[in-house]
């Protein structure tokens, strides 16, 4: 029989609570198989895990072995979602391009909303993550992009949020900005004259679209 959409989510979740990369992998396929969309298990599945994960290790409940374990579970399966988030749209809704900034090698968080992105139909350069500031810009550039997102995790990186912002406007490039992460508020986005703060990863997508307007 096959399994409720709810069991295979929480297994999803549990599987990066556990840091279970083989579960996480065999659950994927479960997930696509009942025809669960891969953004609703992602966000709904996997993400949870990682927050509750995030909690307990803020806790000093778990430890950074856990937590790389956990990211790698987490990557297996987001593998496994990729193929299937091609949207198959003729037309792009805007180009946006997102990484994490210099000096902070954190990207679950990164990744999940440049999957978002692709899975609801932008045109999406990640950049991956330690990502310096001029590579934002030239891409930004070469690309005419619509939307700069970056995020940062930590309260020495967050400062980069600040130089792109800053590097946009001397460059004159249209690109609006949105920024996440941990450190990351809508008080410093305020500060830092960017455009939008995204929360989570679906607060992200609906404020691009904002951003994008069309
Ligand atoms: C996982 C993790 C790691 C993993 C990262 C694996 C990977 N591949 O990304 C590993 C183990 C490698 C790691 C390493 C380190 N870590 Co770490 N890590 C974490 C942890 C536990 C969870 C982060 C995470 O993935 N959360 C889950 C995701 C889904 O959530 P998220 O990242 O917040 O993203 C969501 C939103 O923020 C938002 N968002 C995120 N990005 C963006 C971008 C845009 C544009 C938008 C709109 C929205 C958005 O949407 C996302 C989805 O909902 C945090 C704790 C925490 N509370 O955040 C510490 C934490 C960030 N790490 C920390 C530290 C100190 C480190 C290390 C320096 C540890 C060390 N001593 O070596 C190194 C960093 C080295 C470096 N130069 O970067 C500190 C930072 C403290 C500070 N000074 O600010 C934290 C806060 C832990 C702590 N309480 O001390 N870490």
């Amino acid at each position: 029989m096959p399994r409720s959409k709810k069991d295979i989510l929480a297994d999803l979740q549990k599987a990066v609570e556990t840091w279970d990369w083989k579960l996480a992998e065999k659950v994927a396929h479960e997930a696509l198989e009942a025809k669960i969309a891969p953004l609703d298990a992602i966000e709904n599945g996997l993400g949870k895990g990682m927050m509750t994960l995030s909690d307990r290790f803020d806790r000093a409940e778990v430890y950074l072995p856990q937590i790389l374990a956990a990211s790698l579970a987490m990557e297996k399966a987001m593998e496994v979602f990729k193929p299937a988030m091609k949207t198959g749209e003729a037309t792009s809704k805007g180009k946006v391009v997102i990484a994490t900034v210099e000096g902070d090698i954190h990207e679950i968080g990164k990744n999940v909303v440049a999957a978002l992105l692709v899975g609801s139909g932008y045109t999406v350069y990640d950049l991956g993550r330690d990502v310096p500031i001029e590579k934002f810009i030239e891409t930004a550039a070469e690309n005419d992009a619509d939307v700069v997102g970056a995020s940062a995790l930590m309260t020495t990186t967050v400062l980069g949020q600040r130089d792109i912002v800053e590097r946009l406007k001397e460059e004159k490039l249209r690109a609006k900005t949105i920024f996440g992460g941990a450190p990351c508020t809508q008080k410093w986005v305020d500060e830092i004259g960017g455009d939008a703060y995204g929360e989570n990863a679906s607060e992200a997508i609906e404020k691009i679209a904002k951003l994008i307007g069309r």
